[in-house]
């Protein structure tokens, strides 16, 4: 592979992702299949395959935080931020698991049930908390149960209010904190309220400081909204609030897959690296995210195998972007010629 000049600050792009993303198997039809591996072990694969981005749940970073008072909480949280330092490893974001708790039955901030509101936002202004001591200025929003399974649940245009009302009071929790909101419009609900990262923006520009909220668009959720992750990805970074990406792959309409980055569809995931390549994503720190799950198939000594793989395909897609031959790419374009188009584009994919 030609080395390629990249664009990040410091020469090359930097990946993250999550500990979640070392699974053990289980899916609703059957128990885990792989041993857990201890956190402190998930630590050590980070640089082993060359990444520097740790993504965090709440609870990924402070265990059973419910049962724990506020300064035990931050203090477990400040000392895990001196371990990422001593090996080298950054806190990418934190994100509150508003989905598992008793209380998030009927949703977070979205919830019919004032007490169960107030769960979620006190969960969700810790987690800025524990963004601070962890030493990350990000925090995540997958609004996994604000939704309904049924429309007349929930009122639709109310909802709106509670969740721009919930981003205010956590922004106004730390000056420097930002909120990404990562839309998907299904699973666990049948109609989620923040579908798409058009939904996402416009509620950020409604927020009492839209410059500190933006986006993580997630490949896999923008196939199940029907839509092109790459144009969804090209919207966010016009508005310049595509802030960090879970890159992944998803093989139509189905359970949210968590596929190898480009293991279903090359060419939409070449689209998505030259989206991002072309519009110089990551030269302010964002970082080349991935939220991938290894198959239930397998085997306990390759369970870092996806991860190691989507950041290949990844690289190799990056060469395919800066190799393509946009001379001839324009000339076509400006010929109108996109049957010609399409064949220089899917003969370079291909190597021919
Ligand atoms: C859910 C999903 C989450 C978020 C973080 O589909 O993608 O893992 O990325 O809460
Ligand atoms: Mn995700």
């Amino acid at each position: 592979m030609a080395k390629a000049k990249t664009r990040a600050a410091g020469g090359k792009y930097r990946f993250s992702f999550g500990p979640w993303n070392i699974s053990e198997g289980a899916d609703p039809f059957g128990p885990p299949v792989r041993k857990p591996v201890p956190f402190a072990k998930k630590l050590k694969v980070y640089h082993k395959l060359g990444f520097t981005g740790v993504q965090f749940h709440d609870d990924d970073a402070v265990p059973g935080l419910d049962n724990l008072s506020h300064a035990q909480v931050v203090n477990r949280a400040r000392k895990l931020g001196k371990i990422l330092a001593d090996n080298g490893l950054t806190p990418e974001f934190v994100a509150p698991r508003l989905w598992e708790s008793p209380k998030t039955i009927d949703g977070g901030f979205t919830s019919n049930d004032p007490g169960c509101r107030r769960y979620a936002l006190d969960r969700a202004l810790l987690t800025v908390d524990i963004a601070d001591a962890l030493g990350s200025k990000n925090i995540v929003l997958w609004l996994a149960r604000e939704g309904t399974y049924i429309r007349e649940a929930k009122n639709a245009r109310v909802v709106n209010e509670q969740i721009v009302g919930a981003i205010n009071k956590m922004l106004a929790q730390h000056p420097t904190i930002r909120i990404m909101i990562e839309p998907k419009p299904n699973e666990p609900m049948d109609q989620a309220y923040v579908p798409t990262i058009g939904h996402a923006l416009s509620l950020a520009y409604l927020s009492d400081d839209p410059d500190r909220v933006g986006g993580l668009i997630e490949t896999a959720h923008v196939v199940l909204a029907g839509l092109d992750p790459s144009d969804e990805m090209a919207f966010a970074l016009f508005h310049k609030k595509l802030w960090s990406v879970h890159l992944n792959d998803q093989n139509g309409l189905k359970f949210d897959e968590d596929k190898n980055f480009g293991g279903v569809d090359l060419r939409r995931a070449f689209n998505q690296v030259r989206v991002l390549d072309d519009a110089g994503y990551g030269r302010n720190g964002e970082y080349v995210g991935l939220d991938v799950k290894t198959f239930r198939t397998t085997k306990q000594a390759d369970e870092t195998a996806h991860l190691a793989n989507s950041k290949r395909f990844f690289e190799l897609l990056l060469h395919k972007v800066r190799t393509f031959d946009r001379k001839a790419e324009a000339q076509l374009i400006k010929d109108r010629d996109y049957e010609g188009l399409e064949r220089l584009v899917v003969e370079h994919l291909l190597g021919a």
